[in-house]
């Protein structure tokens, strides 16, 4: 397990290397987001843009749909434009999407880039482009490009900070899912330190939604269905529901972690029905991997969080996609119990053995508490001076 990382670690570092080379000798770039953007393509998307802009580069941004509202308040988004370039480019560089479909109808320029990379984070990476940064550990596709500036000595301006951060406090839920690392919480505190005004960030994020959102959220909590003995909760929001509103899919964006609130739930499944498909988002508190699920429907995605699209009527999608979620649910607690059977019986031999030494151990420890203020007073006195 561990040489794996290993290895994947020195290639990664090899990937870097050579994008690098890439950014020093290209001049032309095309860079791209993923289809129904959010804060992490932008972010990354808006930093690289900046960076390479002050090194001198033309630099192309190019989204198929348009920033969300809730990220218009970031400078230089008009910049980015949904009008596909018949030019060719020196470099090609796709930001937060593991397959190129992902990023839209983009195929025909790629095909007039000299080169070709793509930077993400997601488990399902296809590896598509010349260069692959694909990282899977790491919380966004921002923390990432952050680790480019850094290899590349780019020192990043407040503004370029910003758009970093964006990204990675969108991706990882205000630094709270699993995905969240150290190593994600020291290049946020880097960024923190160009001064930017990250306060006004949250609350321009988080803190302000259009009411078409809060309405659909309502719709969505009515609609919910709790299956698998609470384990599953099932969200479904239908067309009617978006004409009832003059609301549009954007609308329905964080409403699905609504559904992992109650206690019980391990797994959230959302159904949104759109005009030619439905578009079908997990989310797990870890006991199935919902990038597997997702991906037996033609989608993909990460362990915690995946999503896929279906062309099917809207019953028919729920019916084929929960009766698989139920069964990966039961086998993964059948899986757990035998787990739990197998641990205790084994541990039934040894607990008296460990009980025993237990007792013997708080007979002799009675001085113990004292002697750790001891220290740490000590540690104190050390660390005051
Ligand atoms: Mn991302």
């Amino acid at each position: 397990m561990k040489k794996k990382t290993e290895i994947q670690q020195i290639d990664l570092e090899d990937q870097f290397k050579k994008l690098e080379d890439i950014i020093h000798s290209s001049n032309t770039f095309f860079l791209a987001c993923h289809i129904n953007p959010d804060g992490d393509t932008i972010g990354s998307m808006l930093a690289l843009w900046s960076v390479l802009r002050r090194l001198g580069k033309k630099v192309t941004m190019y989204s198929q749909d348009p920033v969300p509202q809730n990220l218009n308040f970031l400078p230089n988004t008009c910049h980015i434009t949904s009008r596909l370039p018949r030019r060719k480019f020196d470099a090609g560089i796709m930001l937060d999407f593991s397959s190129p479909s992902r990023g839209g109808n983009i195929a025909s320029v790629l095909k007039k880039c000299k080169n070709t990379a793509c930077i993400d984070h997601h488990k399902t990476a296809e590896g598509y482009a010349d260069i692959n940064i694909v990282e899977p550990l790491a919380s966004s596709t921002a923390e990432i490009v952050y680790r480019l500036f850094y290899n590349m000595t780019a020192a990043v301006n407040k503004r370029e900070a910003a758009y970093l951060y964006v990204g990675m406090v969108t991706d990882t839920g205000r630094f709270m899912y699993q995905a969240t690392s150290a190593r994600t919480m020291e290049a946020a505190a880097r960024l923190m330190e160009t001064g930017f005004k990250f306060y006004r960030i949250n609350e321009a994020i988080f803190s302000s939604k259009p009411k078409e959102h809060l309405k659909i959220l309502g719709r969505a909590l009515e609609s919910m269905e709790i299956k698998a003995g609470g384990k599953l909760a099932v969200l479904t929001v239908t067309q009617k529901d978006f004409h009832d509103f003059g609301a549009n899919p954007e609308h329905t964006e964080g409403v699905i972690n609504y559904g992992l609130m109650p206690y019980s739930v391990q797994a959230v499944i959302m159904f949104r029905e759109e005009e030619s498909h439905i578009n079908v988002t997990f989310r797990s508190k870890g006991l199935i991997d919902v990038a597997l699920v997702a991906k037996q429907f033609g989608g993909g995605g990460h362990r915690q969080a995946s999503g896929c699209k279906m062309k099917v009527p809207l019953d028919e999608a729920k019916e084929m996609v929960i009766s698989h979620v139920l069964a990966k649910i039961s086998a993964a607690l059948e899986k757990k119990s035998a787990k739990k059977n197998k641990a205790d019986l084994s541990l039934g031999k040894k607990e008296t053995e460990e009980s025993l030494t237990a007792k013997a151990d708080s007979e002799k420890t009675n001085d113990k508490p004292a002697a750790k203020t001891e220290i740490s007073e000590q540690s104190k006195e050390k660390t005051g001076k």
